[in-house]
């Protein structure tokens, strides 16, 4: 693959913090889309294949043998990264290529977000792998933005084992929500930001009126 960067139109991320209410919104953009016929592939991220989802597995939610080898941030990015890698090729580029538009739970912003903000990996390296192994970026990111305090409170009420990136301390999600913030400003030709802390419905329709607009706009033919 060439090292350039390709926006595709029909490729639709949701990103955001722990208990952002991701779930909601990328089945509320789902519904829309296919109530207009369109095909709509879900898929997330870490994960989308088998390959990617065992990467996942190692990186949150490590069996007791792994996670005594401490995870350094590094092999932290590399990890999903090649998770990143194989799910573009598998799964994304072929449901692109026959026209389906693809929803994914988180991608490329995550990493900037998690191991750039939050673990303090230099976001030129982040680049650089993203024109390298990636080579694609979403025509539509809705960034669900809510208040860290909300979206773990969330997040807690429904998990009974946080997994290794749940278990970080709040500066660590401050830094996340920072950067998520930052990139929606600095590329608000992608980025829809949605007010997360409403809600669920009032989210849901606001999801669904992101994606109208940008249709209407002719951003996502
Ligand atoms: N990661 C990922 C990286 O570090 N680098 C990367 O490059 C990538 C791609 C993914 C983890 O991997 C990290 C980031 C993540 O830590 P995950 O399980 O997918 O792991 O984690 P999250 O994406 O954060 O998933 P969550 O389930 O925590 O968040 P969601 O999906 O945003 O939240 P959702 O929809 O499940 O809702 C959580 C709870 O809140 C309630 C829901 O009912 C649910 O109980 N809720 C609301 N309650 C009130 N009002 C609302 N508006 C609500 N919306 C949802």
């Amino acid at each position: 693959m060439s090292s350039a960067l390709l926006r595709h139109p029909r490729l639709i991320t949701l990103e955001g913090g722990e208990g952002a209410g991701k779930t909601t919104a990328i089945n509320a953009a789902r519904d829309y889309l296919r109530g207009l016929g369109h095909e709509v592939v879900l898929t997330r991220e870490p994960g989308g294949t088998p390959l990617a989802e065992r990467i996942r597995g190692l990186v949150l939610k490590p069996d007791e043998e792994i996670a005594a080898e401490p995870l350094s941030a590094e092999a932290e990015l590399l990890l999903v990264f090649a998770a990143r890698a194989q799910h573009v090729r598998r799964v994304i580029q072929p449901a692109l290529q026959r026209g389906a538009f693809v929803l994914s739970d988180r991608f490329t912003d995550s990493s900037y977000a998690y191991q750039g903000g939050g673990r303090g990996l230099d976001a030129h390296w982040i680049a650089d792998l993203e024109r390298r192994a990636v080579g694609l970026l979403p025509g539509l990111t809705l960034l669900l933005d809510v208040d860290v305090a909300i979206g773990r409170a969330r997040a807690n009420g429904r998990d009974l084992w946080p997994d290794r990136i749940e278990s970080e301390q709040d500066d660590f999600f401050q830094r996340v929500r920072a950067v998520f913030r930052e990139r929606a400003t600095q590329d608000p030709q992608r980025f829809a930001v949605i007010d997360a802390s409403q809600a669920q419905p009032a989210v849901a329709a606001a999801v669904a009126a992101a994606v109208a607009q940008r249709l209407q706009q002719g951003g996502l033919a």
